[in-house]
């Protein structure tokens, strides 16, 4: 075990249990014109966390240890995307219309992918989730108990939606779960700050939060 200097308190990390998950660094969260935008953000704050993540990201590939990517997009016939999903956001920039990098969230698009600083190597898994949460309608879980992880660190877009979301089923699932604080961003600072407070409140009660150079100098 090596002690990871973190909020609320010191975080264990075993350096052969532990996986990366990145949420949803897709070109329609990050870029003018995807599903972020059309939902009346400003994309630009987002921007600001690539290259952290992108240090997590080499540092989790040099230790050896998993890096699990996720999308959030939807088949192109939409079958997996519940009315109630579909209606948000202004009409003509909704879920499947046409944008500039494609059907807007829409699974093989351009605005689907992942930002290329940060895109997945060969052997790397990329999970497509319908849902906020990764575990929702995936296998991830199946995929995490093959590779026997216990731990997970998260970093992604966006901290208080699909990140939080995911860390807190993690959490219920039993992982002991680390966020990222540099390598994840909201497009409400005020929701950011609020969404790590409240994971590590209460003694840890989703989890941890530690800086890159922290989980990166653990993972040496
Ligand atoms: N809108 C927003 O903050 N987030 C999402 O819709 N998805 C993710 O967080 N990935």
């Amino acid at each position: 075990m090596v002690t990871v200097a973190a909020r609320p308190f010191d975080f264990k990390l075993d350096p052969a249990r532990v996986a990366l998950i990145v949420i949803d660094m897709q070109r329609d969260f990050l870029e003018p014109g995807g599903f972020g935008e059309s939902l009346g953000n400003d994309v630009a704050r987002l921007q600001a966390i690539v290259p952290g993540t992108a240090r997590l990201i080499e540092g989790f590939r040099a230790a050896g240890r998993p890096v699990i990517h996720t999308r959030e997009c939807h088949r192109p016939d939409l079958s997996d995307c519940p009315p109630a999903k579909l209606s948000r956001g202004a009409p003509g920039s909704r879920i499947g219309d046409a944008g500039p990098m494609g059907r807007i969230l829409i699974a093989g698009e351009p605005g689907a992918e992942i930002v290329p600083e940060l895109f997945p190597i060969a052997g790397e898994l990329v999970i497509d989730k319908p849902g906020k949460g990764a575990f929702y309608a995936t296998a991830l879980s199946a995929h995490l108990a093959a590779l026997g992880v216990t731990q997970l660190v998260f970093a992604g877009v966006t901290t208080e939606v699909c990140v939080q979301t995911t860390m807190r089923e993690a959490n219920d699932r039993g992982f002991e779960c680390l966020i990222a604080e540099d390598a994840t961003e909201s497009y409400f600072a005020k929701f950011k700050q609020a969404a790590i407070d409240m994971i590590v409140a209460q003694g840890a009660i989703v989890g941890w939060a530690a800086p890159v150079a922290a989980i990166v100098a653990g993972l040496a």
